[in-house]
């Protein structure tokens, strides 16, 4: 027998990151998350799963208007309709303080309680269910240890929606230990929350299945399901199913071997290629980072809007999908001051940290106007950025401005 455990859906959130163009495909950006919903019910009904267990933060916040709730109360139809049922709890995001908006569901859909812990037990599938909703938002103490007995007989599934001991990235909400879930003696815990899929640990199996839908740049990665296979109390297949419609990389560009910004378009080409098999027919949100020694450091920040055009360019070579989310430029000169004293770079670099500290993004876009207008046109060449105005933080733009120097500096010293 199967069920499907899914989490963090985040129905109806946007998609960060690709605005910047007219052409992107709006709608489908839009609905990405709705649509990767409507992969895990045909998940649901192809591998005849008998139960679907979503372990909070369905949706992302209040409802902007209904639809958001008819569009899930219209799937779940589809799902019982099949006989499949449904159990989920609410999280952070969808607490019961959080929505104040609502439709019926269908009457089979179990919806665990938010003022304790409790069980329901499907005895047409053998599963008992364990799990408790969030009231609110930010729950703190350790839901887990009021959670109930195991039923035996039964294969006990957990619902819960946890940071556990804690999770880079994410809030501590219902910290637990893993050790409490172990010994609470169910065969699953169905754990949501955390956005990165995870096998916390087997026997018992305690798994985050990751977001349904990667929603910007740093939700990376297949994204989707987890489909679990049991007989009686025992597990016997625990399988990530992808499910995403829109996928999310990142390109790390090797610049070792890199002689020229040619060079460099195309070894990003080989990176956007392998993404893009990866991503298969889905739609493809790219970043590309430069980083680490580099003897093209300078100049790689000097061109910075035409490697930005020449990557759009090229990708539509590539893949029709495939849209550049950003270009990171974190690299670093190959030689650390080597024609420049010590003294004259640290002074750079205060200078530059101070700036940044005491105008901030704003004061510094600002100062960077006024400096424009006083500085020769070539200076404005060499460093476009320095022409006011930009998308770029106040820290990249110090980076860029101490790269610049640096490499003026010491060329000047060197002639
Ligand atoms: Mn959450």
């Amino acid at each position: 027998m199967k069920l499907v455990h899914a989490a963090d859906l985040h129905l109806d959130s946007a998609l960060h990151g690709l605005t910047r163009y007219e052409s992107a495909p709006a709608d489908e950006i839009r609905g990405a998350t709705r649509r990767a919903f409507g992969n895990l019910v045909g998940l649901c009904l192809e591998e005849r799963a008998g139960l679907l267990v979503i372990s909070g933060d369905l949706f992302d916040g209040d409802w902007r208007d209904v639809s958001t709730g008819l569009f899930f109360a219209k799937e779940l139809n589809k799902l019982c309709q099949a006989g499949v049922r449904v159990a989920w709890i609410r999280g952070n995001h969808d607490a019961v303080s959080q929505i104040r908006k609502s439709v019926r569901l269908p009457e089979p859909v179990i919806e665990l309680s938010h003022e304790q812990a409790e069980t329901r037990v499907l005895d047409e599938l053998g599963v008992a269910v364990h799990g408790r909703s969030f009231a609110r938002r930010d729950v703190t103490e350790d839901l887990a240890a009021t959670y109930p007995e195991r039923v035996s007989g039964a294969l006990n599934v957990g619902l819960l929606h946890t940071a556990l001991e804690g999770r880079t990235g994410h809030d501590r909400y219902a910290p637990t230990r893993v050790e409490t879930l172990v010994n609470r003696g169910y065969e699953y815990w169905a754990l949501g929350h955390v956005h990165q899929r995870e096998v916390v640990h087997r026997e018992p199996y305690l798994v985050f299945p990751g977001n349904l839908q990667g929603r910007h740049a740093r939700e990376l990665g297949e994204k989707g399901a987890t489909l679990v296979t049991y007989e009686g109390d025992r597990i016997s297949a625990v399988e990530h199913r992808c499910l995403d419609v829109v996928r999310w990389a990142e390109l790390s560009v090797p610049l070792a071997t890199a002689h020229n910004l040619d060079d460099v378009l195309s070894a990003a080409k080989l990176e956007l290629e392998r993404a893009a098999e990866g991503a298969q027919e889905r739609l493809l949100a790219f970043r590309v980072k430069l980083s680490g020694p580099t003897r093209l450091d300078a100049q790689l920040r000097a061109s910075r809007d035409q490697l930005r055009e020449e990557l759009c360019s090229l990708s539509y070579g590539v893949s029709a999908g495939a849209w550049l989310e950003k270009l990171v430029i974190a690299t670093e000169p190959l030689e650390q001051g080597a024609a420049l004293g010590d003294d004259a770079l640290a002074e750079i670099d205060r200078a530059l940290a101070e700036l940044v500290a005491e105008s901030g993004a704003e004061g510094l876009t600002e100062l960077l106007g006024d400096l424009s207008r006083k500085l020769p046109a070539e200076v404005l060449e060499l460093v476009p950025e320095l022409r006011g105005p930009s998308g770029a933080g106040a820290e990249e733009l110090a980076v860029d401005v101490r790269s610049l120097l640096r490499e003026r500096l010491a060329a000047g010293h060197g002639a």
